[in-house]
C-alpha cells in the first residue's frame, strides 16, 4: 500500500483544496492529510481561521480521498511523520515548490502539484467583503425569501 501525505490549513474548504487532495490521493493508496492546529496557525503563520481545527479536521474526513486527518502543530514534525506514518509521497501544492526537498533524504517521494489557479481561502474572503460593503445587506434570512410561485 503507498502512503501520501499532504500538509495544510484547509480552512474555508473550496475546490482548490479538492483538487490537490484528488491528485495526491492518486499517486498512492493511502492518503493522510495533517492539518493545522489552530495554535500553529496563528503562531507560526499569522492565519486567523475561519473554521476551528475540529471543524475543519470534520470536513477533510468527509473527503471520499482522505484516509486519515492528523494535526500538524509546528514546522518540525514532517521529518518524524514520514517514518512515524510509513510515508512513501510528499505533496503540496506548488506555491511551495523546493522548501521540503530535505524530506527525501528520510527516503520520501516529494511532489509539488500545479496550484488551482484563482482561488484560495483568502480571495473568498476578500470577495466576501466586497460583495458585503457594496450592497450593505447581509446574507438574505429564509422569512424575506419570497418562495410563493405566483
Ligand atoms: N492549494 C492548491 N490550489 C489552491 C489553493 C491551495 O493546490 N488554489 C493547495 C496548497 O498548495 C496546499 C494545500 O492546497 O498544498 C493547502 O493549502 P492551504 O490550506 O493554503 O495550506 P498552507 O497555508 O499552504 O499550509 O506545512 C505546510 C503548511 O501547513 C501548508
Amino acid at each position: 500500500m503507498k502512503r501520501v501525505i499532504t500538509y495544510g490549513t484547509f480552512d474555508l474548504l473550496h475546490y482548490g483544496h479538492i483538487n490537490l487532495l484528488k491528485r495526491a490521493k492518486a499517486l498512492g493508496d493511502y492518503l493522510i492529510v495533517a492539518v493545522s492546529s489552530d495554535e500553529f496557525n496563528w503562531n507560526e503563520k499569522h492565519k486567523k481561521t475561519y473554521f476551528t481545527y475540529e471543524q475543519r479536521k470534520q470536513l477533510l474526513e468527509a473527503i471520499r480521498y482522505v484516509d486519515l486527518v492528523i494535526p500538524e502543530e509546528n514546522w518540525q514534525q514532517k521529518r518524524s511523520d514520514m517514518h512515524e506514518y510509513c510515508v512513501d509521497t510528499f505533496v503540496m501544492g506548488d506555491d511551495w515548490k523546493g522548501k521540503f526537498d530535505f524530506l527525501k533524504k528520510e527516503g520520501v517521494e516529494v511532489v509539488y502539484l500545479p496550484r488551482t489557479p484563482e482561488i484560495s481561502t483568502s480571495q473568498i474572503k476578500h470577495d466576501l467583503y466586497d460583495a458585503n460593503a457594496v450592497d450593505g445587506k447581509s446574507m438574505t434570512s429564509h422569512e424575506e425569501i419570497n418562495t410563493d410561485p405566483q
